[in-house]
């Protein structure tokens, strides 16, 4: 079988036994986006009109529910009706990084109940596999999928080597068949030859078109860099597209910047597109 790479977003879901992996192929197929766009805003009303303006142009929603302020169980029943209405999926960055007992009331219970609505979620797989065993416990029955971070994108992360292979490790001898992929920069499954044993996903932040970086250690690769010359399968991108809401400029005006927020969910859709289309050999 030939590398994950060169097969269709359509063919690989024909063969996803991951629910929630198979729908978001699915989607990016039928939408033609691999575009996630990271919703980073502290206010609901925000998160939501964000939603709704890149709705049409993503496969994803990628959100970090705790840092909303005025959070309440309404905002995830709006937010899992626009991912109706636009057809995108839910993608809760929570990082989970306790023992498999803690990360599972955590990813259950507390306000945010993050198993009833986001269909994917991730983990650190610092604590070993029992983050996997816990998580899986909640997230199998309901159908959910799980990313393990085995690369990030800020400079200097210790993400790497050793590290990293232990994730892919741990993903491919997964039986409890919730994984179903990666964090990561670069095609981690295939270091070492083509991934014949399971298909996992690769979903990748830290990507811009009009800078390098933030004052933080982020650092921006283009759609092209990361889709086609690194072969990862979904670009994750957040200030790049709602960034004009931050302004004051944005502040001021904000139908304005939400036009802004729309096109920019555009051209990275379109971006991602093409370079899966290159990767493809069919551009
Ligand atoms: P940005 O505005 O495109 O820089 O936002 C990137 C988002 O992706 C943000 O929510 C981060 O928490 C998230 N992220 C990341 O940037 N790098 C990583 O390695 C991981 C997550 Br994991």
């Amino acid at each position: 079988m030939s590398s994950i790479t060169l097969q269709t977003y359509a063919s690989r879901a024909a063969k996803q036994p991951n629910a929630a992996a198979k729908a978001l192929l699915e989607c990016i197929e039928r939408k033609q986006s691999n575009l996630c766009v990271s919703v980073d805003v502290t206010n609901k009303q925000d998160l939501l009109d964000v939603c709704d303006a890149v709705g049409p142009d993503v496969c994803l929603v990628k959100t970090h529910i705790d840092i909303v302020e005025d959070f309440d169980i309404d905002l995830v029943q709006q937010l899992t009706a626009l991912s109706q209405k636009h057809d995108f999926l839910i993608f809760e960055d929570r990082k989970f990084a306790d023992i498999g007992n803690t990360a599972s009331l955590q990813y259950s219970s507390g306000v945010h109940k993050i198993a009833s609505w986001s269909h994917i979620t991730n983990a650190h797989l610092v604590p070993g596999p029992g983050v996997i065993s816990g998580l899986a416990k909640v997230g199998q029955p309901l159908g959910r999928g799980l990313l393990l971070l085995a690369e990030m994108s800020s400079a200097g992360a210790l993400t790497k080597g050793s590290y990293t292979q232990a994730c892919v490790d741990e993903a491919k001898k997964d039986t409890t068949g919730f994984v179903c992929g990666f964090i990561a920069m670069s095609r981690v499954d295939e270091r070492e030859g083509p991934n014949t044993e399971r298909d996992l996903l690769i979903l990748t932040p830290g990507v811009g078109l009009d800078v390098k970086g933030d004052a933080m250690g982020q650092q921006y690769r283009t759609p092209d860099q990361v889709i086609r010359e690194s072969g990862c399968d979904v670009i994750i991108v957040g200030r790049g597209i709602y960034g004009a809401l931050m302004t004051e400029e944005g502040k001021a005006d904000k139908k304005a910047a939400f036009d802004k927020v729309r096109q920019q969910g555009s051209r990275y859709k379109k971006a991602g597109w093409e370079a899966y289309l290159a990767r493809l050999g069919q551009k």
